[in-house]
């Protein structure tokens, strides 16, 4: 028998290719030695290609799943990533509160605002943009949004420093404790530098950009390398330095799968000679 491992909660939805979702995050959460538990809120159907559709699991059945695992294992540290809809972004909510995860709770949230895929497949319907503002910014320790999801939930753009740091200061009137403006999207920068602010410290996180396609998963398998740091009892400033450390790493071996993009890869973590 081993000592149990920190656990790790994730509420999102199914990559049937494997790449994104509910799967990115469980291999993540894997690779960095958490025991991941799952909510599953919607399945996609999708290949390297694209969404071709998605069906969302009822809000009753995402608030017992995150009951039963919340009651019974325990959660050390969560994150939302594909909702769908409004009402199972209120469910997710009002559970939350209920089982003690959350920025006033000693349990970490990380809220991933996923609205698209890469493709620009819709992942959210139009109005559950407004839920996640108004219901789930106030609980999260912590925030991820990409540049797209930055222009959907304040309306701002987000071409250089500055204008990245006028976007935190907006994102964290919304009522989270941190948030972390991704700055991948600005594909014109040679680097990759994030801001880390909680409206007090302003942290920016500068890496290579990796020159390759094969990005898909890549924001859920931040926010789930997050995650597992702060399951493991990091503080939010040392967690998202660990998973920028990862994502890169996981970017730099993403590698092609089917005739799209290709995801990104957390096995570098893993022994490679394995047989
Ligand atoms: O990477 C965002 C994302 C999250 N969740 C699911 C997805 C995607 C992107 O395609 O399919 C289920």
């Amino acid at each position: 028998m081993s000592a149990t491992p920190r656990t790790a909660l994730t509420i999102a939805g199914s990559d049937s290719g494997g790449g994104a979702g509910i799967q990115a995050d469980l291999r993540t959460f894997f690779a960095c030695g958490v025991h991941g538990m799952t909510a599953i809120t919607a399945v996609t159907v999708q290949n390297s290609l694209g969404v071709q559709g998605f069906a969302e699991i009822d809000a009753e059945t995402v608030t017992a799943q995150i009951k039963a695992v919340a009651g019974d294992m325990g959660v050390h540290a969560a994150k939302t990533g594909m909702l769908a809809t409004a009402e199972i972004i209120g469910a997710v909510a009002k559970t939350l509160d209920e089982v003690h995860i959350g920025r006033d709770a000693d349990v970490p949230f990380v809220l991933d605002p996923v609205a698209a895929s890469m493709h620009g497949d819709a992942l959210l319907r139009e109005e559950a943009l407004e839920a996640i503002r108004t219901e789930l910014f106030p609980r999260a320790s912590l925030v991820t949004p990409n540049l797209d999801e930055v222009r959907l939930l304040t309306g701002l753009l987000v071409t250089d420093a500055e204008s990245q740091r006028a976007a935190a200061n907006a994102l964290l009137e919304f009522g989270p404790q941190w948030v972390l403006v991704k700055g991948g999207h600005m594909y014109d920068d040679p680097r990759c530098v994030d801001l880390l602010s909680d409206g007090v410290q302003y942290v920016e996180l500068d890496g290579p950009r990796h020159e390759t396609e094969h990005t898909h998963g890549g924001g859920d398998t931040l926010a789930s390398a997050i995650t597992a740091s702060l399951a493991k009892g990091l503080g939010v400033p040392d967690a998202v330095a660990a998973g920028k450390r990862f994502i890169e790493r996981a970017v730099a071996e993403s590698y092609p799968l089917g005739a799209g993009i290709g995801p990104v890869s957390p096995f570098w973590r893993l022994a490679p000679e394995t047989p």
